[in-house]
This record gives C-alpha cells, structure tokens and sequence, in this order.
C-alpha cells in the first residue's frame, strides 16, 4: 500500500520539513509531489537522497493524488483547500484557515486521533498552531486523571514561527548590532534581537492577540470545552524551539510526583525534570527532535490542586509538520487503506 502525497509550500521552512518527515518516517509513498507558487516553479528540494522540481499549484490536477499536505498560508488554504478535497484529495492543513470550521476535525494524534474520523465532511483535517500543538501533548494525560479547570500560559516563541524573512531578521540584526551599525526593523515592529515581543498575530478586540485566542479556542476545540485558557504569547530571538510555561489547575488532586510519572509514560512526551543545574530542557535541545519535552513540574503553593511546568518542542516538527504527517500516518492506517 503507497499513496500519492502532494505537499503544498514545499519551499517554505515547513514544507521542508514535511518532506524530510515523510522521507525519516518512511511513510509509503508512491510518489511525492512538490507544489509552489507560480514564482517558485522549478525551484529544487529535497526528498531523501533526491532533488525533485516543484510544480505549480495552480495548474496541478490533485484527482489522483491521495494525501496534500498544505503548508503556504491561510490565503492559499482558504482559495485550494475546499476545491482540492472535492477532488477527491484528503487535505492536511497547517494554517489556521479551517480549524474552527465545525465540518473539520482538529487533530494532535496523541490527543484526540479518533476525531480524524470526521474528514469525510470535507475532505479535510486541520493541523493547531505549534504553540497549542505541544500544549496538548503535555496537557492530555494530566487532564485524564486530575481534570483540568484553568491554564494560564505565557510563550517563548521562537522567530521560525514567522517564517524564514523573519530568521533572517533575527540574524542580521545580532549581526548588524555586533558591527553597531543598527538596522530598522522589516518582519516585527520592534528590534527582535537582544530582545523580546510582547505581540503574536494581529490584535482583537478584546486586547488578546490572535495568537493568544488561537490557543483558547483551539484546546477546547482538541481536548475539552469546558477548559478556561488564558494566554500571553510573546516572541523571543530564538532561532527553533517554542517555550511554554504553564500554571494548570485541577478539579482534583494531583502531586508534582505524580504528574510527573504520568506524563513520563504519556506518548509524544519526554520528560527531563532534575531539579539541578542544568536538569531541565531548552529550545536548543529540543529542535530537531520529535518529542514534546516537559520540565519543571512543581506544586503551585499559592492555591490547591494546582501545577507550574515548563514545555518545549520544535514549532517545525510537532508544531507542524511532524503532526500533520502524523494525522497522515493515522488516515492511511484507519481509514483510507488502499488495495
Ligand atoms: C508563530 N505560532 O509562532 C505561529 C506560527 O496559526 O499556524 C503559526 C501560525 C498558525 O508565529
């Protein structure tokens, strides 16, 4: 059994990952297909030990193709993702585009992968937000056996999350600092380097940015919606890696040693947790890795049934393109078995 797996903004940093994933995991692919924007037509990536040209999106003819993993914004997302599932392609989609749509289950495969089940509807599955991805990782087991009433979370999230303009921007302004010869801001509105951002997304009413907002909605959309959220989303010169540290309170009891053995039997998680120097984990560690690190797992002494800990992981990987070749994975096993 192998499937025809289109991927969508192949040029783009997550696109890349995507192939590297398909090609590391083994998925069985018959053929992989690389699809840009007109201006990137002939533009070359790599699948393994491959080069493979990109085609154009708009002229691709997506009716033989089993799987489009989608990475190249909600703009190109909201114009091809309905239109790509009608032609009988299962759409994964890593913008924020569909994953409120009530007709598109919004998948972390160690949390909720039975919602996959709810595709057929469109043809389409959403992948969350990197900062909310890892979140549930770390969240679900916990909220299995104490149950979760409130999270309060604030983000350390790296510059690879805007995109490669915005790595860039990072480098040439350490780099333009360092020559002291400072340059004005293109990609944030303030100097990221030596620096951090308070500012995530657009601005809503409310005062939240919607990137604070993507992280409400989108947990209790994934794990529960009862769930109270809130979220101060902040942006740090940090190349890879988005940092979280989070306040949850329980309806029931639940010790440091506990959720600590918990979680470190929970899939997708690792826990690195020695209360020493050094004895936790950092973006640097994390990028390149598969796994949702946690850290730090202490009572909070200020009110009942209630824990601090520290989560890590690559914003590339299970922020994105590991988890939607994850949901991949899961579709072709349960539910689009070929002959
Ligand atoms: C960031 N989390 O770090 C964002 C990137 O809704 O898919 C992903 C935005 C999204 O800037």
């Amino acid at each position: 059994m192998s499937y025809k797996v289109a991927v969508v903004g192949a040029t783009g940093n997550v696109g890349r990952e995507m192939l590297n994933i398909l090609h590391e995991r083994q998925f069985p692919v018959s053929e992989v297909v690389p699809l840009a924007s007109r201006r990137s037509i002939g533009q070359e990536v790599t699948f393994g030990d491959t080069t493979i040209k990109t085609k154009c999106l708009d002229d691709y003819d997506f009716s033989d193709t089993d799987i489009a993993l989608m990475s190249a914004g909600g703009s190109v997302s909201k114009a091809f993702g309905e239109k790509i599932g009608q032609q009988g392609c299962v759409v994964i989609d890593n913008s924020s585009h569909f994953r409120m749509d009530p007709d598109v289950p919004l998948v972390v495969p160690e949390v909720n992968a039975d919602a996959i089940a709810g595709y057929t509807k469109k043809n389409i599955i959403a992948n969350p937000n990197c900062s909310t991805a890892q979140l549930m990782v770390a969240l679900k087991p916990l909220h299995d056996r104490a149950k979760i009433k409130r999270v309060v979370v604030s983000t350390y999230q790296s510059v690879s999350g805007s995109g490669k303009a915005a790595m860039d921007e990072l480098w040439s302004q350490t780099r333009a600092i360092f020559v002291n010869d400072p340059i004005e801001p293109e990609v944030y509105p303030k100097q990221i380097a030596f620096n951090v951002i308070p500012h995530i997304d657009v601005f809503m009413d409310n005062g939240d940015t919607k990137e604070e907002w993507k992280m409400v909605v989108e947990t209790m959309k994934i794990l529960d919606p009862d769930i109270k959220l809130t979220a101060t989303c902040v942006r740090v010169p940090v190349f890879l890696g988005h940092s979280e540290s989070v306040n949850i309170e329980f309806e029931n009891p639940l010790s440091a040693d506990e959720a600590r053995e918990i979680l470190r039997t929970a899939p997708g998680l690792m826990v690195v947790d020695k209360r020493e120097d050094g004895g936790y984990i950092t973006p640097i560690e994390a990028a390149g890795e598969f796994a949702t690190y946690v850290s730090r797992i202490r009572e909070d002494e200020t009110q009942p049934n209630t824990l601090n800990l520290w989560c890590v992981a690559d914003n590339l990987l299970k922020g994105a393109a590991l988890n939607a070749v994850q949901i991949a994975e899961s579709l072709c096993n349960n539910y689009l078995k070929k002959a």
